[in-house]
């Protein structure tokens, strides 16, 4: 069994002068656990969820700023409503705790995602759900890789975007390049595409990957999802969403979920199947428009509850 770092400003071993703990660069005392619950009700030991913060935004090529996305989702999920009324439950009482944000290596995305790997080793081997929140797309794979250690499972990414590139600005491990390096580990599948170059399509239908376009959802077409096993994990690219109520991302596209759309097919996905774990990513908050970061931190709080409900 793994032990897990105490509670403090961030992990510091190892760290680089690549490293940019941007916790340092804010006031400590303000960041907040998840919904800012009581300490029985947060703690490392006890909390079924875990949420792990990688401010980590390296290759975003439009807008920038999703390092500051999991502190503003942890800040917005301070005014949620515990109470979940189309559950009619209080996913909370499962308990939350919150890991100080990671340390962030800015120039090595090797060995940010091995940081996340670890981060992620850590919870699951204590028997715990890991929900990261990013930071740019990239991080999920940390999750992926090692979720992917332990067992089977298909990533289902949420995303208006195919991220199928192999390399892209002379990166492999580019946010554009996510799925591609995810379908390294697991079994993928993409929803809500609506932006996929030619050379991603062909590549597609080459591997026969299971992609649903967006406007298949907008017209309202029944999705059957039975080519998912049991097993699922699940990316959010809040990308995903329409721009109309998310339109703090780095590369917004229209044509895009509406938050029933998007909690409707969350039931879909989830209902009768194991979620081994979540993360949301992409969250480029915008100065005085805090709309779109409560929206991310709505949706971690529902997809607890879903998860909690799978397991009933
Ligand atoms: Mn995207």
């Amino acid at each position: 069994m793994f032990s897990l770092p105490e509670q403090g400003p961030g992990i510091t071993s190892g760290l680089d002068p690549d490293d940019v703990d941007v916790s340092m660069n804010m006031d400590s005392s303000t960041q907040r656990n998840f919904l800012g619950l009581p300490g029985d009700s947060s703690s490392r030991d006890k909390s079924r969820f875990h949420i792990i913060p990688v401010p980590y935004d390296a290759t975003s090529t439009y807008g920038t700023g999703s390092r500051t996305g999991p502190r503003a989702i942890i800040d917005a999920s301070l005014n949620l409503e515990l109470y979940d009324h189309e559950l009619d439950t209080e996913p909370s009482s499962a308990g939350v705790f919150t890991h100080p944000e990671l340390p962030v290596s800015v120039g090595d995305p090797v060995r940010m995602l091995e940081r996340i790997e670890q981060a992620v080793e850590d919870v699951v081997s204590i028997g715990r759900f890991p929900v990261v929140l990013g930071g740019e797309h990239t991080v999920s794979l940390g999750a992926i890789r090692a979720l992917a250690r332990r067992g089977r499972f298909t990533v289902v990414s949420l995303d208006a975007h195919a991220d199928l590139r192999d390399t892209y600005q002379d990166s492999s491990y580019s946010h554009a390049c996510f799925l591609r390096r995810a379908m390294e580990s697991a079994e993928c599948c993409v929803i809500g595409v609506r932006s996929i170059s030619r050379e991603e399509m062909e590549f597609v239908r080459g591997v026969n990957l299971p992609v649903v376009f967006a406007e298949r959802i907008a017209r309202g077409d029944d999705i059957d999802f039975g080519f998912l096993p049991e097993n699922i994990y699940l990316s959010v690219d809040l990308d995903v969403l329409d721009p109309s109520i998310m339109p703090s991302t780095g590369t917004p596209e229209p044509g895009g979920l509406s938050w029933y759309g998007i909690t409707s097919l969350l039931e879909s996905l989830v209902a009768g199947r194991t979620l081994v774990g979540f993360d949301m990513v992409e969250l480029c908050p915008q100065p005085g428009n805090h709309g779109p970061d409560f929206t991310a931190a709505k949706l971690v709080y529902k997809l607890m509850g879903l998860v909690l409900r799978s397991l009933t």
